[in-house]
């Protein structure tokens, strides 16, 4: 019986077989064959639908759809996007662009921007009232401080006090971030640099995140630019609210950002300004740690700035 059944079964596939044949040109689903896309049935070669099944990770990269941007503006903060930067030169920086991210405009007591150097490019020292703080993302950058040529790579930082007469220069190129402020202290702040991880790891409270301050923490100082590392899924623990003002790059890593009510997925690149009273609160997302820099007024009388 066995063999008699074996035949049959094999009679009705031919027949199968013979009617998809028959079929396909007038059907060009693979489904009805009940067999695999063959190009004698079915599927066509010219089309490519594997991005449309698993888009490759750039395609995922919403931020290059036209018209589109997470970068957003409101009275108490705002989300600069890398794709809303927007390059110029600026007057005292020689071969070198620079994209401004927060400023007075803004109502900020402070100025943030990055500042792409060229092939021997130049700095000079910022106004006579103005202090400045630089930190290099990328590249190499030499400060002539007296008789000394400070050369500062990626990771460190430097900052030029009030009335300073230092100029910043860069042979190859570099990448910096920048703030700067109209000195309000009326202390003796004084020129320093150094690298980031050389700063100590200082004490958070109930905080899990990892705080290091670049400046220091006098009186003589009227901000200072704090760097926070946080493990995938820590969170800041207060959900801040207070007079102080922000200005936030995301160096590594993503999460999502509430400001007011609004809540923003964030990665590195992304840029934040932050008004005072604007609540704050941050979670470290995705399989990497997230590190920010992060400018804050301190030590100023909330009364008299
Ligand atoms: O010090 C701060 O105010 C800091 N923790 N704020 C913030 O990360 N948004
Ligand atoms: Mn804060």
């Amino acid at each position: 019986m066995a063999p008699i059944r074996a035949t049959g079964l094999a009679a009705v596939a031919l027949v199968g077989l013979a009617l998809c044949a028959i079929l396909a040109p007038l059907a060009s689903s693979a489904e009805l064959c009940g067999l695999e896309p063959t190009p004698s049935c079915g599927g066509d070669a010219t089309r490519d639908y594997s991005a449309a099944m698993r888009p490759a990770d750039d395609a995922l990269a919403f931020d290059n759809l036209p018209g589109f941007t997470r970068s957003a503006s409101h009275f108490d903060h705002a989300v600069i996007s890398v794709e809303s930067r927007v390059w110029a030169g600026q007057r005292g920086w020689k071969k070198a662009t620079t994209a401004h991210i927060v400023s007075p405009a803004r109502g900020a007591n402070f100025a943030m921007y990055l500042a792409d150097m060229g092939e021997e490019s130049s700095a000079e020292p910022a106004a006579a009232a103005v202090e400045r703080f630089a930190l290099v993302l990328t590249g190499e950058v030499s400060v002539r401080h007296g008789k000394k040529n400070i050369k500062l790579g990626p990771n460190t930082y430097v900052y030029f006090p009030p009335n300073s007469t230092d100029v910043l220069s860069s042979e190859d190129g570099a990448g910096l971030l920048i703030y700067e402020r109209l000195y309000s202290a009326g202390g003796k702040p004084v020129f320093s640099h150094g690298e980031v991880e050389e700063s100590a790891l200082l004490p958070t409270g109930p905080e899990v995140f990892k705080l290091r301050k670049l400046l220091p923490q006098t009186a003589d100082y009227d901000f200072n630019v704090h760097i926070m590392d946080f493990q995938p899924g820590e969170y800041l623990w207060v959900k801040e609210v207070h007079y102080n003002q922000h200005g936030l790059l995301l160096l590594e890593g993503k999460g999502i950002y509430r400001l007011g009510d609004k809540w923003y997925p964030v990665q590195a690149g992304d840029a934040i300004w932050m008004a005072p009273y604007v609540p704050q609160w941050y979670a470290a997302l995705g399989s990497r740690p997230t590190r920010y820099v992060i400018y804050k007024d301190t030590t100023l009388d909330p009364l008299l700035g």
